[in-house]
C-alpha cells in the first residue's frame, strides 16, 4: 500500500508515534511518505521504503506568519499525486487532518486518497476544545474516513466534547520491545555510586506540570540520596529551574535537553516521574515500563489504561505533592518492590502494546478503509 503520514516534527508523543508507525509500515513493505515541517524527531536514519517530505511555507511581508497549513495541504496534494497515495494518515487534528482534507479536495478525479485521522490528546483536550479551533476540529473528524484515538479515555472525551456520531476506534500507542529492552549502551553518569536516579521526560509544556516534579523531589531528598534528571526542553523549563533554585536543590537536578535515543537513557532511571495534568495515553510511561523502570504518574486521562496502580508503579492525584513524594520514597527505598514493579511493567507493556500487535491494527484498519471507501462515504 502507498501510505502518506503527516505529523508534527517537534519532540512530542504524536510525532514520535507517527514516525515509529511509518518506520514499522515501511519495514512491512509499504511505501511510506512522511510529510512534516521538517524531518521528524526520531527519524534518525535511512529506512528502505520510507520517504520524508518537508513543507516550506514562503514568508511574505503581508503575512504576519507564513500560512503553514496551506503550504502543508499543497505538499500533501503534491506527494499524493506524484506517488499515488492510497491512504493518508494525519496525526493530530490541527492542522494535519484539516490540511489533508483540503489536499483531498484538490486531487484530480480518480486520484483521491482515503483519510485516517488519529487523535493524540491535546488536539482534543486543549487545542480542539478552544473556541478558535472547535468547529474546524469537529469538521476534520466528520470528514475523515476513520478517526482513531490513542486511548478509550480520549475517545470518550471526544464524544463528550464534540458530540460526534462517528465511531472512534481506539488504537493504543506502542513500543518496539527490541529497542526498549532496558539495556543501556551508555554509562549512567547522571549520579554517583549509591545515589538513586529520578527521571522526568517531556516537552516541558504547562500540561506536564514540571514544577511538581521539582517540588516532590525536594521532599524525596529528605529520605533518599538522589539526583533528578530532566530530559527534554520547552516553555516551563525555566520555571522548574527557578523552583529548584528557590528550594536550594539545583545542584541535585540535571537538565540534559532533548535526546532521540531515549531507550539508552531510560534504563539509568530508578523511577520515571510524570505528574501531568492529564495524558491521553502517556507514551513516556510506556517506554519506561518496557525498559523495566517503575513509573509514578497521575491518576488522570488514559494513563490508567497503561499503568496499574501498585503493580507497575503508582498513580496519585494531580498536584498532590505529598502523595507523590511518599510513593516515590516507597519505590526508591524498597529495591525488591522496585524490581517487581519494573518486571511487571515490562511484561504488561510487551503483552499489550508491542509494535507488531499495534501496527497490525493500523494495517487492518487501512485495508478496511480502502475496501469500504464507498460505504464510508469519504
Ligand atoms: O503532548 C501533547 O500535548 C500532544 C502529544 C504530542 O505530540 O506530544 O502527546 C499526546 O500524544 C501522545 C502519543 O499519542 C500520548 O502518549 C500523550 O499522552 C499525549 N499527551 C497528552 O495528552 C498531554
Amino acid at each position: 500500500m502507498k501510505i502518506g503520514i503527516s505529523c508534527h516534527a517537534t519532540a512530542g508523543g504524536s510525532g514520535v508515534l507517527a514516525t515509529e508507525l511509518g518506520i514499522a509500515l515501511a519495514g512491512r513493505g509499504h511505501q511510506v511518505h512522511i510529510v512534516s515541517d521538517e524531518m521528524p524527531f526520531r527519524l534518525r536514519s535511512f529506512h528502505e521504503n520510507l520517504y520524508s517530505h518537508s513543507v516550506d511555507a514562503m514568508s511574505y511581508p503581508l503575512f504576519r506568519t507564513p500560512p503553514y497549513t496551506l503550504a502543508l495541504a499543497n505538499k500533501i496534494a503534491e506527494v499524493a499525486i506524484e506517488h499515488d497515495i492510497d491512504i493518508f494518515h494525519a496525526h493530530y487534528a490541527i492542522p494535519n487532518a484539516v490540511a489533508a482534507l483540503l489536499a483531498r479536495d484538490m486531487m484530480p478525479a480518480g486520484k483521491d486518497f482515503a483519510l485516517v485521522t488519529t487523535l493524540h490528546g491535546t488536539d482534543i483536550t486543549l487545542v480542539g476544545s478552544d473556541p478558535s479551533f472547535y468547529r474546524i476540529t469537529k469538521y476534520s473528524m466528520q470528514k475523515s474516513c476513520v478517526v482513531t484515538a490513542v486511548s478509550q479515555w480520549l475517545a470518550d472525551e471526544t464524544y463528550q466534547e464534540f458530540n460526534i456520531d462517528k465511531p472512534i476506534q481506539v488504537i493504543h500507542n506502542f513500543i518496539d520491545p527490541e529497542q526498549f529492552n532496558g539495556k543501556s549502551m551508555r554509562r549512567c553518569q547522571f549520579a554517583s555510586e549509591g545515589e538513586k536516579i529520578v527521571m522526568h521526560i517531556s516537552n516541558f509544556r504547562p500540561v506536564k506540570r514540571v514544577t511538581d516534579v521539582v517540588r516532590a523531589f525536594k521532599k524525596i531528598l529528605d529520605h533518599v540520596d538522589a539526583k533528578l534528571v530532566m530530559v527534554g526542553e520547552g516553555p516551563e523549563r525555566m520555571a522548574s529551574l527557578r523552583t529548584a533554585k528557590q528550594l536550594g536543590i539545583d545542584d541535585r537536578v540535571r537538565y540534559i535537553g532533548v535526546h532521540e535515543d531515549i531507550e539508552a537513557i531510560l534504563p539509568c532511571a530508578d523511577l520515571v516521574f510524570q505528574p501531568s495534568e492529564h495524558e491521553s495515553f502517556g507514551l513516556v510511561a510506556l517506554e519506561a515500563m518496557a525498559c523495566g523502570v517503575p513509573v509514578l504518574a497521575t491518576d488522570s486521562g488514559g494513563v490508567r489504561e497503561v499503568i496499574h496502580h501498585g503493580v507497575h508503579g503508582y498513580l496519585t492525584e494531580v498536584g498532590d505533592i505529598e502523595a507523590m513524594a511518599a510513593c516515590a520514597i516507597d519505590i526508591l527505598t524498597d529495591p525488591a518492590k522496585a524490581k517487581a514493579m519494573g518486571a511487571a511493567g515490562r511484561e504488561f507493556a510487551l503483552a499489550n502494546f508491542s509494535r507488531d500487535t499495534i501496527v497490525s491494527q493500523y494495517e487492518m484498519l487501512y485495508d478496511r478503509v480502502v475496501e469500504a471507501r464507498n460505504a464510508l462515504a469519504c
